[in-house]
């Protein structure tokens, strides 16, 4: 019955007409879709409930809204326990050159063939909201779909990991989550659990190394490498196993943020990371990372100073080089990011022939776990219908029936062996193509113990730490002050730091003054000795390592009503020619007319742009517009954090004034004045260092602590 708040809704033409609310809507018609329930129904009124009165109660019949609210009150799944904010993109993997001598893997079976793949990235301890900057691991985990099958490479951002054995997981992890009694600190390990935790468990030192560099807040999920972490096998088609590392190695090299520019990137763009892979894919400059193997063989393990089955470990690059054997390109967003990005399943466990697992004691625990978490997230034992997690190759077996069964097997037969004979009788086992597992010769008692050499927790931390530049070494310091500034527990604080004296004297003393630790402790006992002979590995380095150019970067430029369009214009040009992007940012979103007259529309209002959405800024107001400029507090932020965050400033004569305001000793090596057009390229070649990290280096020295051990107690768990 249309009443004066029910709108007539016509099925002939697409028309337009106001719901209860006032609001507008398009009925259907042409080539519009009709609204149907998930019965296929269609739907007459998706605006008012069905009510016996215009003023009274809803009625139970109505069923389109019954099975409208019920769906809606059971969209959400649980999300990860772990790993919970992540983002994923489709692609591929390309073999480079057929690796048959080492592996009967079908995916290094060809030159040049293409495996379609999934990535998901993602921070560790956050929970699915929390923001993308947080300081965290990075889990990396890819899934091939090979013609043998899904082989997932679950891995992190960082080679090495907090724990030797899984069981000790359920500990960290809630240690490092929001403390139970009060629901935070959310997406953060600077609190009291975590730290007294992993300064309980010494074998997390050389992590905490790893997890306090910049490696834990990359610029972007495309400039950070990837690792399998554990040690695996590769298994050839005579049986010869080869012990294997696995490496991502991002094409367009490694770069992180500095902390301070995190913190503010958190506020100013919480979806700093998954806007950014999102844009590239979108603009066609795919991520890339080639895959790198470390291959090894028994007797290298043995001569190996730790042992490779453990995951605090791992093995330098210099030692056993890398060799790259694929690329991984992605090439495509979802088409829905519940369906692919939440719905994935990786399964450490998922390997395929050719590939094999250690006895690492941490990866037969995630083997076990992966697919345990699966059925509480994904609800039932056929997750991998899911188009997903489905494998692209054909696939048969008698596994049937349970909730959601999407794919079912036709036919009489579902048990083998059977006599049905031929198509009749279904699959058969394989012993010439199937998974067989090494045959690693095992031996030795059931018990609860660790290898000898597991024990020593400080030897590749202290590689680690000195395998880094001064500045990286600056951040690290910073790093552990800033986390355990946050510690109330002074007995924690102490605790780390003589676990840091076994580390690095200096690091330890600094870290100690920086907390206003007066006398610094005794360092913690040590069950092997600190080996200090093992050589700096450059490979460690993030500041070592620049990639070769600006490519995949962006320049944000400061502009007003009057900049130079000779100069825009110039920066442009020098940008795309180096494979990077310009951004402007004006006084307001509507954009500016430039000097020649042109209207240019711009990327952010000076509010909604900060500099740290950037990697480097261009500051080019007109004379009129730097007054105007001059009068906004953003703009002294924008100015101020890019020189604090150590960017390359270029900047037109007019800017000067902004930088006298802003406080900012304008004339150290990262400025660059904007005048010909030749000062762009000048300035865009600047860039390929990433940051003037000099700047950083003028600062005052840290305060340090005394020398003099003070007694301390230990507890250890
Ligand atoms: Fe995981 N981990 N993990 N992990 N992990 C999960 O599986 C687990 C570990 C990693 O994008 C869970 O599907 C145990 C190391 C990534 O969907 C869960 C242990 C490394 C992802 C789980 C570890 C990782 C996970 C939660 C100690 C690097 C996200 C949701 C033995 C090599 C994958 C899920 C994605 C996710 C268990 C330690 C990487 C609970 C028991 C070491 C990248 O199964």
């Amino acid at each position: 019955m249309p009443g004066p708040r029910q709108p007539k809704p016509s099925h002939d033409e697409p028309q337009n007409h106001r719901g209860a609310g006032g609001e507008i809507h398009q009925t259907s018609g042409g080539d519009v879709p009709v609204l149907t329930t998930q019965q296929g129904m269609p739907v007459a009124d998706d605006q008012n409930i069905l009510r016996a009165g215009v003023r009274g109660p809803a009625l139970i019949e109505d069923s389109h809204f019954r099975e409208k609210i019920f769906h809606f009150d059971h969209e959400r799944i649980p999300e990860r326990v772990v790993h919970a904010r992540g983002f994923g993109a489709h692609g591929f993997f390309e073999t480079y050159e057929p690796l048959t001598e080492i592996t009967r893997a079908d995916i290094f079976a060809r030159k040049g063939e293409r495996t379609p793949a999934f990535a998901r990235f993602s921070t560790v301890v956050g929970n699915k909201g929390s923001p993308d900057l947080a300081r965290d691991v990075r889990g990396f985990a890819v899934k091939l779909y090979t013609q043998e099958g899904n082989w997932d490479i679950v891995g992190n951002n960082i080679p090495v990991f907090f724990i030797q054995d899984a069981i000790k997981f359920p500990d960290l992890i809630h240690a490092a989550k929001d403390e139970p009694d009060r629901g935070f600190p959310q997406a953060a390990t600077a609190h009291d659990n975590f730290w007294d935790f992993v300064s309980l468990t010494p074998e997390s030192t050389h992590m905490l190394m790893w997890a306090m560099s910049d490696r834990t807040i990359p610029r972007s999920l495309r400039f950070m490498e990837g690792f399998g972490v554990h040690t695996f096998r590769l298994v050839n088609a005579e049986g010869r196993s080869t012990f294997v590392k696995f490496h991502w190695k991002p094409k367009r090299g490694m770069q992180s943020v500095v902390w301070n520019e995190a913190v503010k990137l958190n506020g100013a763009d919480a979806d700093f990371h998954r806007r950014d892979m999102w844009a590239a894919i979108q603009a066609g400059d795919y991520p890339e990372w080639e895959l790198g193997l470390q291959l090894f063989d028994e007797a290298f393990a043995e001569s190996f100073d730790f042992d490779v089955l453990d995951a605090t470990k791992l093995i330098p690059e210099e030692l056993v080089p890398i060799r790259r054997v694929g690329r991984l390109v992605l090439d495509r967003v979802v088409d829905n990011f519940f369906a692919e990005t939440e719905q994935v399943a990786f399964m450490t466990q998922n390997v395929v022939p050719g590939v094999d697992f250690t006895n690492d004691p941490l990866l037969q625990g995630r083997n076990f776990s992966y697919l345990d978490t699966q059925l509480k997230r994904l609800g039932g034992p056929n997750f991998v219908h899911l188009p997903i997690n489905a494998p692209k190759c054909p696939f048969a077996h008698f596994q049937q029936d349970g909730h959601m069964a999407f794919h079912n097997p036709k036919g009489r037969a579902n048990y083998e062996p059977n006599s049905w004979g031929g198509a009749l009788g279904g699959p058969r086992e394989s012993p010439r193509r199937g998974f067989v597992t090494h045959p690693a010769e095992e031996a030795g008692g059931k018990l609860r113990a660790r290898p000898e050499a597991f024990a020593d927790h400080y030897s590749q931390a202290r590689q680690f730490y000195i395998s880094q530049t001064k500045v990286e070494q600056g951040h690290i310091r910073d790093a552990f002050a800033f986390e355990l500034g946050k510690v109330e527990n002074p007995a924690v604080r102490l605790r780390v730091i003589s676990h840091l004296l076994n580390v690095d004297a200096a690091l330890a003393a600094a870290v100690a003054g920086k907390l206003g630790i007066a006398r610094l402790p005794a360092a913690a006992e040590a069950a092997r000795v600190v080996r200090t002979d093992l050589p700096p590995s450059p490979a460690l380095s993030l500041l070592s390592n620049l990639p070769p150019d600006f490519s995949g970067r962006t320049v944000g430029a400061l502009v007003t009503d009057g900049s130079d369009a000779v100069l825009l214009k110039a920066l442009r040009t020098a940008l795309d020619a180096e494979g990077a992007t310009l951004e402007l940012v004006a006084p307001t979103i509507a954009g500016i007319v430039a000097s020649d007259g042109s209207t240019i529309a711009v990327h952010h209002a000076l509010v909604a742009g900060p500099s740290v959405l950037f990697d480097a800024v261009a500051i080019l107001p007109s004379a009129e517009g730097a007054t105007l400029l001059a009068l906004m507090p953003a703009t002294r932020d924008f100015v101020a954090d890019a020189f604090a965050h150590c960017k390359f400033i270029a900047h037109s004569d007019a800017a000067g004034m902004l930088f006298d305001k802003a406080g900012v000793p304008i004339g150290d090596g990262g400025f660059v004045a904007l005048r010909a057009k030749t000062d762009a390229a000048a300035f865009v070649a600047r860039c390929r260092t990433m940051r003037f990290w000099e700047r950083e280096a003028a600062l005052p020295p840290p305060p340090k602590a005394s020398t003099h051990p003070a007694p301390l107690r230990q507890k250890r768990g």
